[in-house]
């Protein structure tokens, strides 16, 4: 979706505590049009293929800076019962896959002769290159991910409940996200105001309000750990809350609490808020998206 955007210059979040910074700093390489050169392609390396301002690849990128490699980093006395329980680890060793995982950034509008050719010919994002293997579509990318590579299971692995529960809500995704579209359509509409997008999303983001809290334990879907419903999700949510706010001055988690928290509390975790980068500009591509006119900063 969306038109190309200047990359962020580095990721790396500034929620840790006194400014200090607990996830490394990434460089992010800059964004490769019909003029740019290839990297080496099929020279082993892994590699995941994005737009800085896509949802769905965001779904792919956070899980891809959540995973954390156990290698020897972990800190003494911090004792792990199940993968799935150990969110933020990333805040203690300083690194998802960022050494496994390259990005490399495509310009959706002026997009390379070799992406198409010799990377993915219908052209989308996101995309990974692994072992030689090209896979496509976020949904099945997060799974991918899972099986492929260490780190921290994406979802859980021993409570049931939770597991139906991921499995009910990333199965219902689609329809939240339509609304949120048809919403922002509506947004774009000539006299449109905060009253109509409101009845529009609704019952879409009423869902995701009572979704939020199905476990107690925590802020997340799945209750005190981020998961691939979280990655699923927030991508789209959030960047249709900052757009409704932008453009309408509607805000989406008004009477929501939940939903405010979720937020809040992903916006913590350096791994999600790291894939971010500059929220104007993910503003200014929903504004572009749905033809209105981009507020001057
Ligand atoms: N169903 C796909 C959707 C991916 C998608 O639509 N990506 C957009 C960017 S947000 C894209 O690559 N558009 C380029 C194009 O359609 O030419 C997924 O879940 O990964």
């Amino acid at each position: 979706m969306a038109t190309a955007a200047s990359p962020a210059a580095t990721s790396g979040s500034g929620s840790a505590a006194a400014g200090e910074k607990l996830m490394k700093e990434e460089v992010l390489p800059p964004t490769l049009a019909s003029n740019s050169q290839p990297p080496n392609l099929l020279d082993g390396t892994t590699r995941l293929y994005i737009s800085y301002i896509c949802p769905y690849v965001q779904r792919v990128w956070i899980a891809r800076n959540f995973k954390v490699p156990i290698d020897g980093g972990v800190p003494a006395g911090l004792i792990i019962s199940s993968c799935f329980r150990y969110q933020n680890l990333e805040n203690f060793l300083g690194q998802g896959l960022q050494d496994k995982i390259q990005l490399v950034a495509i310009d959706l509008q002026d997009k390379p002769a070799w992406f198409l050719e010799k990377v993915y010919p219908p052209g989308k994002v996101p995309v990974l290159e692994h072992n030689g293997n090209v896979i496509a579509e976020s949904l099945d990318l997060l799974s991918y991910l899972d099986a492929n590579f260490e780190g921290p299971k994406l979802l859980p692995q021993d409570d049931p409940a939770k597991q139906a529960f991921a499995d009910e809500l990333i199965g219902s995704s689609d329809p939240v996200i339509v609304a949120l579209f048809r919403a922002g359509r509506a947004a774009a509409g000539a006299g449109a105001g905060g009253d109509d997008i409101s009845e529009l999303v609704a019952p879409a983001l009423d869902k995701v309000e009572e979704a939020l809290g199905r476990f107690s334990d925590g802020p997340f879907f799945l209750g005190q750990s981020m998961s691939a419903v979280d990655m699923v999700y927030a991508p789209f949510v959030e960047r249709f809350k900052d757009f409704f706010a932008a453009a309408k001055q509607y805000d989406m988690t008004q009477g929501r609490p939940k939903l405010k928290e979720w937020i809040e509390e992903l916006n913590k975790i350096d791994a999600y808020a790291a894939t971010w980068g500059d929220r104007r500009l993910q503003i200014a591509a929903m504004m572009s998206k749905f033809g209105l006119e981009i507020p001057v900063a």
